[in-house]
């Protein structure tokens, strides 16, 4: 039985051994959270915060944006700071995604989402402090890295966080919500926003923080638009045929919700095959970059195989 969160990639055909590079990748970036965030005054603020930043979850942001720098030849070191960021980030759209006035979640990485623990009034200012620390973090934590690169990443953060991202996406979703007519292109364009706009971030600020060229960035860009809108497919696919335990949120949700998703527009198999097409052409990107890209090429892999 496949625990909430707990990494599956076994059915993965490839000499390289993603199961032990996701652990331990995981397990590097959960020790750089704890020790991001300490409890300080007001305790409640910090507690809030701590309790769904180290609720676990997958960590595939982070681990995106180490395994990107470290091809293009940086250290683990340079990109941590900015790992956490991400997954400081991640957390707060999770845990404003679950309130009453968005998709009004009780379940989140297989624990009581924030508000139902410390009300919805602390849950959105943890959001908020969560998001403000992000910036923070980078700006003050990251070391041996030049400080162009540090805009540039800061740049790529907050673009990604904005309207023409998180945000967009977020609102086009609300509005699209128990309507029939919603186009493939408007489904993409929420996705896109909502969930590939900050996958494509944590590529891209991985690979400037280890001095990409122009050409990188716009393979990797490619890499991260195919992944991101995989990922989402998969998501939806999970949300019909994963249960609540697997998922460690409700299942079913976007059914209940009316929400138009890719298997409703094209079928669960059509969706399946769309997903794979995509991680074919992110795949595509990484060939110059031969056996280095082993991490980037298996993570791709393991996004249609998930099952969470
Ligand atoms: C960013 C200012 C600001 C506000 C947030 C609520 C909101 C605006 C946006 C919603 C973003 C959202 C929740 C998108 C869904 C992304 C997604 C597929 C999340 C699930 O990611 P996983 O499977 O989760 O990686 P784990 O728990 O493994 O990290």
């Amino acid at each position: 039985m496949v625990k909430a969160n707990e990494i599956v990639a076994d059915n993965i055909n490839s000499q390289f051994d993603l199961k032990t590079y996701l652990e331990s990748q995981k397990s590097i970036v959960e020790a750089a959270l704890d020790r991001s965030l300490s409890i300080r005054k007001p305790e409640k603020i910090y507690e809030a915060m701590r309790y769904s930043l180290l609720a676990g979850g997958k960590r595939l942001r982070p681990i995106l944006c180490l395994a990107t720098c470290e091809l293009l030849g940086g250290s683990t070191a340079m990109a941590l700071p900015t790992a956490c960021a991400l997954e400081m980030i991640h957390t707060m759209s999770l845990i404003h995604d679950d309130l009453p006035a968005m998709d009004n979640d009780d379940y989140r990485r297989g624990q009581l989402t924030n508000h139902k623990v410390y009300g919805e009034d602390i849950a959105i200012l943890a959001g908020d402090g969560l998001l403000a620390y992000a910036f923070e973090y980078v700006a003050t934590q990251t070391q041996q890295v030049p400080a162009e690169r540090l805009v540039k990443v800061i740049t790529y953060l907050s673009h990604a966080v904005g309207a023409e991202g998180l945000v967009g996406g977020q609102v086009l979703d609300l509005e699209s919500e128990g309507k029939n007519d919603i186009s493939a292109e408007t489904l993409t364009f929420i996705h896109t926003h909502k969930t590939g706009a900050l996958l494509e971030a944590c590529v891209l600020s991985g690979a400037v923080l280890a001095g990409a060229t122009q050409i990188d960035l716009e393979r990797l860009a490619q890499y991260a638009q195919n992944i991101g809108l995989a990922f989402q497919i998969i998501d939806d696919i999970l949300d019909i045929t994963a249960t609540g335990e697997e998922l460690g949120k409700t299942a079913g949700k976007d059914l209940k919700a009316q929400k138009i998703t890719y298997p409703r527009l094209w079928g669960l198999e059509a969706s399946r095959q769309q997903a794979q097409e995509l991680i074919d052409v992110a795949i595509e990107q990484l060939h110059p970059y031969g056996a280095k890209a082993e991490p980037l090429r298996a993570i791709a892999n393991y996004i249609i195989t998930r099952k969470n």
